[in-house]
């Protein structure tokens, strides 16, 4: 098998990665890392020694990709297939990666905030950083509900790389702020998402992981 996806089942960005590799049906071998069991980790760290999550290996090219929105791009390029996950009109592409990176900076980046928080040693936590992101996630799922009331995917009708990223974001926001209470549209997306067959395998598979969700 040429592609190998160093990941774990229930970190948010390989959840993005898994949806594209999954979208397209494209076959590779999944290995699931450990960060708290030393040979995983080191193995893991000799491949991108920065550790984070997921990283594609392609090795009939001899390429070692990391972060989610390359894999997804390098995807594309590589594995041509019928869901274009990077739009060709290169104006659309731009506004694709806009919203790839909204997702990413500002709803998993204070999610995950406010999830890691809960996890750290008694005396160690960050109020302060906890409510800044409070605060931006609130604003950011404002924005994505604005956004979503006349449309199915964030780019408009194409399931598109910006929709591979919302789809952890609002499933993991929904959990620290859940989105039915102020945020119907943005509500009614993630509902589209959960529903479409790659975001729902990912999910489905990442379900005996869930009791280790620090909620
Ligand atoms: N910008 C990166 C973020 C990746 C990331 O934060 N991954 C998390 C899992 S969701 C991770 O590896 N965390 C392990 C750690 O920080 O030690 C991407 O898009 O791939």
């Amino acid at each position: 098998m040429s592609l190998t996806l160093h990941f774990h089942p229930l970190a948010s960005f390989c959840h993005k990665a898994l949806i594209a590799l999954y979208e397209n049906d494209i076959q590779f071998e999944p290995v699931i890392v450990d960060l708290g069991e030393p040979t995983s980790r080191a193995a893991f760290l000799k491949l991108w020694p920065i550790g984070k999550m997921p990283v594609l290996h392609d090795h009939a090219r001899d390429r070692v990709v990391p972060e989610s929105s390359i894999i997804i791009e390098y995807l594309d390029q590589h594995h041509p297939s019928p869901v274009k996950l990077v739009p060709v009109d290169l104006d659309e592409a731009r506004r694709t990666r806009l919203s790839d990176r909204f997702f990413d900076l500002y709803v998993q980046e204070p999610m995950q905030k406010i999830v890691t928080d809960r996890i750290r040693p008694a005396g160690m936590n960050d109020p302060h950083g906890v409510a800044a992101a409070r605060t931006q996630l609130e604003t950011a799922l404002g924005m994505v509900d604005n956004d979503m009331q006349s449309k199915p995917w964030a780019m408009g009708e194409n399931f598109t790389m910006a929709d591979c990223a919302a789809a952890p974001a609002l499933f993991y926001a929904d959990k620290v702020a859940p989105l039915a209470s102020g945020h119907p549209n943005a509500a009614a997306y993630l509902d589209r998402l959960m529903a479409r067959p790659s975001v729902a395998r990912v999910y489905k598979e990442a379900e005996p992981y869930f009791k280790m969700f620090p909620s």
